[in-house]
């Protein structure tokens, strides 16, 4: 395993912690249990996850970050001496709120997305379902097993596949979303190509999920504000061939909050309303383990930009860092942990390759917390 390098390191709780400290602070909810009207938990963004504990994160000079944990029952206290009234009561504004639906979803629960890949080169499933009949067919069980929402994808992002060419990418998709759409189901179009945006569309897409945070593509944001469809934006570092070369961050999980925060500003700007954005990590996109694994321990800390989470852990490469016995066939316990561990921090969508396993993880994990 990866050498794991913390950038985050922990200071005691202190109710005068960074009581003089003027920058920018970060706030990652933590501590977590059901909401159960219980007065020391906080629902997180609405639903039955709830928080009894803030990280409070800010940045050190020079690289990395210094952190305190305060329970929501000293939080008062240390509000009084950091006179930050009016920021802490718009943080936890944010972070408590039911979104609005997204896609016709409620948002107060947690959806499984099901991932199609119409490839014949993708690293996990490639191959094997990479007709449309098949794609429709498997796409088709994965709904019936529980997923609300079909991905379908017809580039693959690993580093090292072939590129293809756009009208390759919609010949691939296109007839598989025209009739997963046409049976009513919700199908969202992975791809970073502005072309490839318009052809989903109206093939009959419901949501434009793009891993380059509608960067990739001059023409993205443009397409994606008049077709009027949710957004799906995710961060990466650097290009899918090259990403994972060497990433490097000034702390992972405060960058890409700052990366995700300026994308949803930009998209309001160009005609995006927050209520149809979502937003996304981007786990394994120019991240190494440690990375990672800080982005999946504060994932609650993303419901402060006041928008719906996605998570996209199924298979990835950071389970074979963690188990490198396990190739991406045999990373099932692995993607199932980060699921439910998503689950916990109270995220509203995750993107998985085992939709019938997740979905019976994340109802007993439902199932098994206080009632
Ligand atoms: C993701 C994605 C992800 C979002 C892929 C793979 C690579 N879209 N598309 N989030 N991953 N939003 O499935 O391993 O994590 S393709």
């Amino acid at each position: 395993m990866d050498e794991i390098k913390r950038s985050v390191l922990r200071s005691p709780a202190d109710v005068r912690g960074f009581a003089d400290f003027e920058g920018p602070l970060y706030y990652a909810p933590t501590g977590f249990i059901d909401h159960a009207d219980d007065p020391n938990t906080l629902p997180l963004a609405g639903s039955r996850r709830g928080f009894s504990a803030l990280e409070i994160i800010r940045r050190r000079e020079g690289g990395g970050a210094e952190s305190m944990i305060l329970p929501l029952l000293a939080l008062e206290g240390w509000v009084q001496n950091s006179g930050r009234v009016d920021e802490i009561n718009a943080v936890l504004d944010r972070l408590m709120a039911k979104r609005p639906d997204y896609a016709g979803l409620d948002m107060a629960s947690c959806h499984v997305m099901g991932i199609i890949n119409v490839t014949p080169d993708s690293f996990s499933d490639g191959g094997d379902y990479n007709t449309t009949e098949q794609s429709v067919a498997r796409a088709t069980a994965m709904i019936e097993q529980g997923a609300s929402i079909i991905d379908v994808g017809g580039e693959s992002t690993r580093p090292g596949a072939d590129t293809v060419s756009e009208d390759e990418e919609i010949n691939r998709v296109v007839p598989v979303i025209r009739e997963l759409a046409s049976k009513g189901h919700v199908v969202s179009i992975d791809t970073r190509h502005a072309g490839v945006m318009e052809a989903a569309i109206e093939a009959g897409a419901a949501i434009i999920n793009d891993v380059t945070g509608l960067e990739g593509d001059e023409r993205s944001m443009e397409v994606a504000a008049a077709s009027g469809k949710p957004v799906m934006l995710m961060h990466m570092q650097g290009e899918p061939g090259t990403m994972q070369a060497d990433p490097k961050y000034d702390c992972a999980v405060l960058d890409i909050y700052d990366y995700l925060l300026d994308r949803i500003e930009s998209c309001e700007r160009a005609g995006i309303s927050r209520d149809r954005i979502c937003i996304d990590p981007g786990i394994g996109f120019g991240k190494t383990l440690s990375h990672n694994l800080e982005l999946l321990s504060r994932l609650a800390i993303f419901h402060g930009v006041g928008c719906p989470i996605l998570l996209g852990t199924s298979r990835k490469s950071f389970i074979g860092k963690i188990d490198p016995k396990a190739d991406p066939k045999q990373r099932l316990g692995g993607s199932i942990a980060s699921a439910v561990n998503g689950w916990r921090h109270g995220v509203q969508m995750i993107r998985v390759h085992d939709v019938p396993e997740t979905v019976q993880a994340i109802s007993v994990a439902s199932s098994t917390s206080i009632v």
